[in-house]
């Protein structure tokens, strides 16, 4: 019998990578989803359409991290044996509009499915691991370049203090009741699958948007920011791998390199043959009221222990993600008839 896994946020751009490369490895993969009214399937709906009548690849189940009780009757209807916890509301900027419903749900919502894991492992004399998908956020305000598992944090946003909350009670959980549960800190990673309101994604959406006659200009806020940027299915693998070691630890996942957004802006745009100072504006509305300025991760610990690194370089991955919006952008306009 192959593992069983259970992904919350599957429905997002890390979940819909670590349900693939799950059931890639043979695992029984469940995926916890939020009711809403419209479909939000659209990064899985491939792994749902089953090739074999009656062995459907993932299964969905509906739930919230602010219901308990929903996340009590997943474990124990799915009884998984790796849990890996993706749900978030996990945009820095609307955190700071909605900060009690982001401490809620990033931080409290950890706490809830630490509580029916524990309960459940007492229960029935199992062990289910835990992975929690911390964030570099959380160094924020930096007190060393660059930063690694020891580095402390200092959070400048409500989705950092939230995060930083739910790492605390998940080695908590390790070290009072002996859970497996591992938290990664894991710095910046995209994807042509990326939410289209983080800047890479908005960046690379936009300029493909202009250079096929979509969109005239583009909004940004702060040009100076520095990100480690990687790509997300190598992140994902390194879930995995925290996942299987034979003692539950902290692992920092980074490729070491920072870049400004206006080095994104460079790249992306020169890709498309297109000079980016002529068409992106400032809006003071995409600036925080706390920003982080710079981040640069040293993932020596995990690249040793864990055997792990990063497979695309920052070039390869804002080409990769330029070049997938110019084939949605020709899409879009061969849709309007245009
Ligand atoms: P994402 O694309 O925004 O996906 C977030 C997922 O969480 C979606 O499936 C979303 O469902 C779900 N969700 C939101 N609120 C929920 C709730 N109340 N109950 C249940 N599910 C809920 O995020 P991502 O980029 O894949 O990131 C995955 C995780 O890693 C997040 O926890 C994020 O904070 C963390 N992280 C991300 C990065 C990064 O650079 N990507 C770096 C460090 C840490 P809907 O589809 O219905 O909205
Ligand atoms: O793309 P961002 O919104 O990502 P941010 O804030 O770094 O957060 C992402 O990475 C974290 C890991 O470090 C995750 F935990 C988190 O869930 C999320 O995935 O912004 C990156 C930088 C910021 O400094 C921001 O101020 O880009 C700057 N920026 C400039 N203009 C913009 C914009 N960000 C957004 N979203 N939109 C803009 O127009």
């Amino acid at each position: 019998m192959g593992k069983v896994a259970l992904i919350t946020g599957v429905t997002g751009q890390d979940g819909s990578y670590l349900a693939e490369l799950l059931i890639s490895k043979g695992y029984a993969v469940h995926g916890m989803v939020r009711r809403s009214s419209s479909f939000a399937t659209g990064r899985i709906d491939h792994m749902r359409r089953s090739f074999e009548p009656g062995k459907q690849r993932l299964e969905l189940h509906y739930g919230d991290m602010g219901d308990a009780t929903g996340l009590r009757g997943i474990i124990e209807k799915v009884q998984p044996d790796e849990v890996y916890n993706l749900a978030a509301q996990s945009h820095v900027r609307i955190s700071f509009d909605q900060p009690e419903y982001t401490a809620d749900v990033v931080g409290l919502g950890v706490l809830r499915l630490l509580e029916a894991i524990r309960d459940y492992n007492q229960r029935h004399n199992r062990a289910i691991r835990f992975y929690q998908a911390g964030s570099s956020e959380m160094f924020g305000k930096v007190a060393e370049v660059p930063q690694r598992e020891t580095t402390p944090f200092h959070p400048r946003s409500p989705y950092a203090c939230a995060k930083a909350y739910a790492h605390w009670q998940t080695v908590n959980y390790r070290e009072a009741y002996g859970l497996f549960a591992v938290n990664g800190i894991l710095f910046n990673h995209e994807s042509p699958r990326r939410g289209e309101n983080f800047v890479t994604r908005k960046i690379t959406r936009s300029a493909a948007r202009i250079k096929v006659g979509l969109q005239q200009k583009l909004m940004l806020g702060n040009l100076d920011a520095k990100r480690d940027w990687g790509f997300a299915g190598d992140y994902v693998e390194a879930m995995w791998m925290m996942m299987q070691q034979p003692e539950p630890g902290d692992y920092v996942i980074a490729t070491g390199e920072t870049h400004s957004v206006r080095e994104f802006l460079d790249l992306a745009f020169d890709r498309l043959k297109l000079d980016w100072r002529e068409l992106v504006g400032v809006d003071p509305r995409y600036m925080r009221p706390s920003e982080v300025d710079i981040l640069c991760g040293d993932s020596s610990k995990a690249r040793s222990l864990l055997g792990w690194k990063p497979r695309v370089s920052f070039e390869e991955l804002v080409a990769m993600m330029v070049d997938a919006d110019l084939e949605l952008a020709q899409m879009e306009l061969r849709s309007r008839g245009l």
